[in-house]
């Protein structure tokens, strides 16, 4: 092999590494708002164009003499289309990486001291800032364990006092549902939500846009007979959560295509609450809701303290309930019990999912 073909691949895969670690400080700066994070990634970038200079035989002018981008038969490569950001960092993560280990290997045939070390090094740099921005972008996921609807139908006088109980009781998600009133009313009972929820839990409005906007709810819930998904995401925004219900894993994995936020699944138990919601579908369809999709899976329709740890243990990312709240005495301990058997059912999903990853290796 020749010099100049060596210092070629050394090249291309420097630029491939300072371009991926740009994408990877963009992301995490304007869509993160981490400083540290893209710090890290800046000051990386920035050492690699250093390594440039470090490398006495090329002269001033560094590698550009051996780059030749007509010859890379690389250059007509169809790019991958990326679904979301996150997404969209983990394959630059993984370019970066891959780019790295070129580095390393192909330095090992040049005269240069320490160099491969240095590339060596900024690969395991690497592999900690994915790890971080992993972690980060992973906070930003809503929590959609306890999902709390708060039907109208059931709320009663009280109402103010069961939103505040049921927040206290660990509700990660608030949503108002209003089947049978004006808009007015609907509207002034989601504008005196929002106020009680404050940051606390989210706050979603069922069925109508309008209405969550005009809130200020951090999302909308849609059916399949309401507004299509993309127009709800011209009204609400990119930044606002739309939820839709699915009743088949083509209605999941059409809700994703088209941008939805999370799925809600169900009926997963029979319900009085909707009886028109068609037949039990069963714990089965979570799991395979959740192989087919990369969204959050909610769990709906008669989940109860009895039966949510199997709902759970499916792969729910969270379970929706009206009736396990509203219809007990004490909304707050209803809550808080549910919140708690959620709890307990990860725990040992993450017990029994570590058991049977032991057996496969
Ligand atoms: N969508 C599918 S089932 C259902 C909705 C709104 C009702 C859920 O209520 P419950 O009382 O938790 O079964
Ligand atoms: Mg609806």
């Amino acid at each position: 092999m020749r010099q100049e073909q060596i210092y070629r691949i050394i090249d291309v895969n420097l630029d491939r590494v300072s371009e991926g670690l740009r994408v990877i400080e963009d992301g995490v700066r304007f869509i993160l708002n981490d400083s540290q994070l893209a710090h890290r990634a800046r000051q990386m970038r920035h050492s690699l164009i250093k390594m440039r200079e470090k490398i006495p035989e090329l002269g001033p002018e560094g590698l550009l003499k051996y780059r030749d981008s007509r010859k890379d038969v690389g250059a007509s490569f169809k790019e991958e289309k990326r679904k979301n950001v996150r997404e969209l960092i983990r394959a630059n993560f993984k370019r970066v990486e891959e780019a790295e280990r070129s580095l390393e290997e192909f330095s090992k045939l040049l005269d240069v001291p320490s160099l491969e070390m240095k590339f060596k090094e900024i690969r395991f740099q690497t592999y900690t800032l994915e790890k971080e921005t992993e972690i980060a972008f992973a906070k930003t996921i809503p929590d959609l364990s306890l999902y709390v609807i708060a039907d109208s139908n059931l709320l009663g006088k009280e109402f103010e006092e069961k939103i505040r109980k049921v927040i206290s009781g660990g509700a990660t998600v608030i949503q108002v549902r209003e089947k049978a009133s004006s808009t007015l009313s609907f509207l002034n009972r989601a504008i005196k939500m929002r106020k009680i929820i404050g940051k606390r839990a989210l706050f979603i409005v069922n069925d109508r846009v309008d209405i969550a906007v005009a809130s200020g709810a951090d999302g909308v819930h849609l059916g399949q007979e309401d507004l299509p998904i993309a127009f709800a995401r011209k009204i609400m925004g990119e930044d606002k959560i739309i939820g839709i219900s699915t009743h088949s894993i083509e209605q999941a994995q059409k809700a994703e295509k088209e941008g939805a936020d999370y799925v809600a699944v169900g009926p997963i138990f029979s319900t009085q609450t909707k009886p028109n919601s068609g037949p039990p579908k069963g714990v089965e369809i979570i799991s395979e809701v959740k192989r087919k999709v990369n969204i959050p899976v909610v769990a709906i329709g008669g989940i109860n303290r009895e039966n949510v740890g199997e709902v759970i243990r499916a792969g729910a990312d969270g379970v929706a309930v009206i009736s396990a709240v509203f219809k007990e005495k004490d909304v707050g301990s209803a809550t808080c019990q549910l919140y708690e058997k959620i709890q307990e059912a990860r725990r040992k999903k993450i017990e029994q999912d570590a058991i049977h990853s032991d057996q496969e290796c």
